[in-house]
Parts: structure tokens; sequence; C-alpha cells
């Protein structure tokens, strides 16, 4: 396993494989065990960490992928698993001994409960160095406002190979007395693997939240670059569909995967820096590819995603940064679709320059006179996708994991693409292109957004969306940490207007 992580570390080995290894190493040592010879303490381990996905937060493929490394490279992992509130973390410390800390956390708020939890180790007198991950961090904040924050020592988790080098660095540094929880290394050698601490930031600093603004300061001008005068569709009907498992074709879902975010994304599997494209696609053809069909295979003749969706046209209006969504039974009467009798309202930022975008002008503005449509989405791959990544990950069959929660993540992805292609077809927008390629580039009519992403990030009203489109006639919520349930569910708004596509503020 130290080849292993080493071959992996420079680029020579694939994710995928490090987990073949590993899963053969789990065997093996199981096989092993009881002939090993236990230390006077009856422990064979190298050291304890435990590990949590933070408060609010459900993403547990990156921690579970570091779980794996360091229990198969001999380490006690003791996984807590997702939402941690911090007492649990300070609970399994105090219970198990822990020599390290490790946190994990994807969304932007997830690194605030981070740096609040060091607060808490501080005020409990707890030193030992914590790890943390996520795509949300940059070695910046870790290094910056983390330490400054922590009493003892935090290191930034690049990759689930970060916290094997740094442990396996610290228990040698703690045997040979070489380890202060203050001061860190005191031979002040250098972590391979690890980012060091003097490495500017590679990554964009994690987006702030919104920043309340006060209404004498908000620019509410439309923006010169979106046109008001343009033709406005008419939807098929008004209100909500439902859309179950029957009424989806997998395999024509299957056709919007976004096969590079599902192999170098999820998979992993990287062009080698020093390999030419061509020797990387024979490797696709040969290797990677085959993985894709077996799966797509598995996935229906098992039934092992449950696709589910409902999207909906809502009659709106919009007023500066603001859209009103009316009553979609009452679209006929006047004296309804006015702001006043709105039944749900959205407002979004505006970029503060340039083009000045909000995507509240894409819709037809109140002073139009126009009843224009605000189309939404809410699709899932439903709660078995968690349940069978999760037995996966229990039987040990690490590959099948990666490769089975890549699939459910990324056709939860392709769904929304699906429902999305459908929308524009109800609509009458212009044809698609040919390639899954330029679709997913965005070469289409519109756009769709997210709540949470750059030009709509107020989760707060995914709430509302979700009641619009009435989700929990398909089981979906947001629950108290503004969580979508089930896990691998997705929503959005969808704009037709030309000028519509991704944009930050
Ligand atoms: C795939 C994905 C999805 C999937 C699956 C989500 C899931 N349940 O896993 C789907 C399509 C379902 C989805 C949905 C949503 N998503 Co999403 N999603 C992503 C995406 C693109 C990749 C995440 C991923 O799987 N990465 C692969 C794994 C292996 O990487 P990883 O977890 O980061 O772990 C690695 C390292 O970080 C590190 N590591 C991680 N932890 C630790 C810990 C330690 C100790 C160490 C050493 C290392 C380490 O090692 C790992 C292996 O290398 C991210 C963007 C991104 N770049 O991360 C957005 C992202 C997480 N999503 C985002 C959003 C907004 C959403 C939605 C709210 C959108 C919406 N309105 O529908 C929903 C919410 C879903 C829910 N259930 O609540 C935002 C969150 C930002 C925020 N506002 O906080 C992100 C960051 C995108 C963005 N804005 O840039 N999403």
């Amino acid at each position: 396993m130290k080849v292993v992580g080493e071959l992996f570390g420079s680029g020579q080995m694939q994710l995928p494989f490090v987990l073949q290894s590993a899963e053969t190493m789990k065997a093996a040592v199981a096989y092993l065990e009881p002939f090993m010879e236990k230390s006077a303490t009856g422990e064979t381990a190298k050291g304890t960490v435990v590990i949590a996905t933070v408060k609010g937060d459900v993403h547990d493929i990156g921690k579970n992928l570091v779980d794996i490394i360091l229990t198969n490279n001999g380490y006690r992992v003791i996984n807590l698993g997702i939402k941690q509130p911090v007492e649990n973390i300070i609970q399994a410390y105090e219970e198990h001994q822990a020599d390290c800390l490790a946190m994990s956390g994807l969304l932007v708020k997830s690194t605030a409960f981070m740096k609040e939890n060091l607060e808490v180790f501080n005020e409990r007198g707890i030193t030992v160095p914590v790890i943390l991950g996520g795509a949300a961090l940059t070695p910046k904040f870790v290094y910056e406002d983390c330490q400054s924050t922590y009493h003892g020592q935090v290191i930034y988790g690049k990759d689930a190979f970060a916290d094997l080098h740094f442990m396996d660095r610290l228990m040698e540094a703690k045997a040979a007395g070489l380890w202060d929880d203050r001061q860190g290394f005191l031979d002040d050698t250098r972590v391979p693997g690890l980012e060091e601490r003097d490495t500017p930031a590679i990554a964009p600093e994690p987006s702030p939240l919104p920043a309340p603004e006060s209404p004498e300061g908000v620019d509410t001008r439309r923006s010169e670059a979106v046109a008001v005068d343009i033709p406005r569709p008419t939807p098929p009907f008004w209100g909500i569909c439902h859309l179950k498992a029957d009424q989806i074709p997998l395999p024509e879902v299957f056709a919007y995967l976004d096969l590079q975010a599902l192999i170098a994304g999820q998979w992993q599997f990287r062009k080698p820096k020093d390999q030419d494209r061509a020797t990387y696609d024979a490797f696709l053809a040969e290797k990677v590819y085959p993985i894709l069909e077996t799966w797509k295979q598995r996935i229906l003749t098992e039934n092992l995603l449950h696709p589910e969706l409902i999207y909906g046209y809502f009659p709106c209006q919009s007023e500066g940064n603001t859209v009103y969504i009316y009553d979609p039974q009452r679209v006929g009467d006047k004296s309804a679709c006015v702001p006043e009798r709105a039944i749900a309202q959205f407002t979004f930022p505006r970029q503060k320059t340039g083009r000045r975008l909000c995507i509240a002008d894409f819709f037809a503005p109140v002073a139009s006179g126009i009843i224009d449509v605000f189309p939404m989405q809410a699709v899932t791959v439903g709660e078995i996708a968690t349940q069978v990544a999760q037995e996966l990950f229990a039987a040990n069959q690490y590959t099948d994991y990666l490769y089975f929660h890549g699939m459910a993540v990324q056709t939860a992805e392709a769904l929304a693409e699906w429902c999305h292609a459908r929308i524009r077809r109800e609509l009458g927008c212009t044809p698609d292109p040919a390639s899954i390629r330029d679709i997913l580039a965005q070469r289409y009519q519109g756009s769709r957004y997210s709540f949470g992403y750059p030009a709509c990030p107020n989760m707060q009203d995914q709430y509302t969306q979700l009641r619009l489109l009435e989700s929990d006639r398909m089981g979906m919520y947001m629950d108290e940490s503004e969580q979508l349930y089930p896990e691998q569910s997705t929503t959005a708004i969808i704009c037709y207007h030309p000028a519509a596509k991704y944009f930050s503020v």
C-alpha cells in the first residue's frame, strides 16, 4: 500500500486501482490477523484517527476514501459519518484517545463550521493535529484563517493520501519525541505530498455567503445587456408535472452523462501529466468505457437507481431584482397576476460591475403587462442511491463503491439535463445542438441555475421552490441543515432567455 500510495501521489496510478489494492489488502489482513503479533497493549494499529463530515453537510465520498486509504495502511479509523456535531467528534476523540482529528465538508458553510469546531477544541483543551479536507477549502484558508484560530496544528487535506502522508510522519515523529502539538514537527522536516504552508492559494477562496445589503444600497436597475423585447413562450400547461420511473427512460438519461465529470471527476481516471492524449484515449477505450457500460447495465437490470422528477411552469413577472410568481390556476385572471397577489417571490443578486446581470432581468417586467413563464424542476435518482452506496462501502467493495457512487451522482446531473431539454422542447426554444458535448457546454437557448451557485446563492429559496413544485409528492424535502433529501437530488430554475448563461456575482 505504501508503494501504491507513492504511485498514486506521483500520478502513475489511478484511484480505482488504488481501491482495488486496498480491497486485496483488507482481505489478506483479515486472513492473517489471527496469526499476527500484537503489541503489549493488544493494539495492532499504527495510530488512531477520528474522521467526520461536519454539521449540516451530507457529502461523504471524500471522507470515506480517506478512511479506506488509512485503514488499509494500518491505522484505526473511527468514521463518525455525516452531519456530525462537534460534541460527537470530541466524545469520539476522548473515547478512542485519537492521535489526530479529521474533518471533511464540501459546502461553503462547512468551512465556517470547521472554524467554529476548532474554537470549541481550544475551549476543551484539545491540541492534537486536525486535518481539514473538502472542495470548499483552500490551503490559504486552512493555513491562515484556521491556523490562527486553533492552538494545535491544522493540515490541509488535498486528497485522500494527504492524511496518510501526514499520519506516517506524525507517528514517526511522536515516537522519536520530535512532535509538539503546538509547534508541530520539531525537526522541521517537510511532509511529502502535503500542501506546504507557504503555498499560495491554488483554488479560489470559498465564495462568501451573500452579504445582506441595505435596501437603499441595492442596485435594481435592469441590465442593458438583456433585451426585454423578445418573444415570450407559452408553456403547454400551467402548474406541475410529476414523472415517475416508468416515464423516464434511463438509457435516454445516460445519453446526457457528463463523461468528463464522471471519469475524471468522480472516478478520478485522470490523464497522467507525462502521458500523451492518444495513449490516454486508448486506455479509456480499453479499460474505462467497458466499466461504464457494465455499470449502466447493472443499474438497469438490478434496478439500482429510481429516477423521479417534478417540473412545472409558473406565471411570473419581474420587478427590479425580484421575480413574482403568480397562481398557476389563475393565469387568465388579471386581478390574480399582480405583485400584490403573488404566491411567492425570488430576489436575486445583481453583478456589481460589467454587464450587471441578474436572473430577474430574464423575465418580462411588470410594466410590460406580459405574463411570462418561470419554469422550475426538481430531480432525484432516489434514496436507493445512498443505500446501495452505503452497502458497498460497508462490504469493503471499495472500487464498486466509487464506481456506483459516481454513476449515481452523475446520473442525477444527467437527469437534470434531460428534464431541462424537455422543457426547452416544450417551450419551443431553438433546437438543441446534435452533440452532447455542445449541450453540456450550454450551447442551447437559455440556462439552468441551481440555488447554492453564484447567480442564485440563497439556499433558503429552495424551500419556496420545493413548496411550489410540491416535491413532497415524491418524498423530496430540504432538511434542517438545508440539504436535499434524497441525497442524490438537484433542483433548478430554467431561464429560456437567449442572454441567460452562467455568470457569477
Ligand atoms: C457531484 C456534485 C453534486 C452531486 C452529488 C452530491 C453528493 N451528494 O455527493 C449532485 C448533482 C447530487 C449535487 C447536488 C447539489 N449540489 Co453539488 N456538487 C457536486 C460537485 C460537482 C462534486 C462533488 C464530488 O463528488 N467530488 C468528488 C469527491 C471525491 O471529492 P471530495 O468530496 O471533494 O473529496 C476529495 C478531496 O476534497 C479530499 N477530501 C475531502 N474530505 C477530506 C477530508 C480529509 C481529512 C482529507 C485528508 C481529504 C479530504 O479528498 C477527496 C478525494 O480526493 C461539487 C463541486 C466540487 N468541485 O466539489 C458540487 C457542490 C458541492 N454542490 C453544490 C451545490 C450548491 C449543490 C446543490 C445545493 C444544488 C441544487 N440546488 O440542487 C445540490 C444539493 C444536493 C443535496 N443533497 O443537498 C455546491 C455547494 C456550495 C455551497 N453553496 O455550499 C458545490 C461546491 C458546487 C459549487 N457551487 O461550486 N452536487
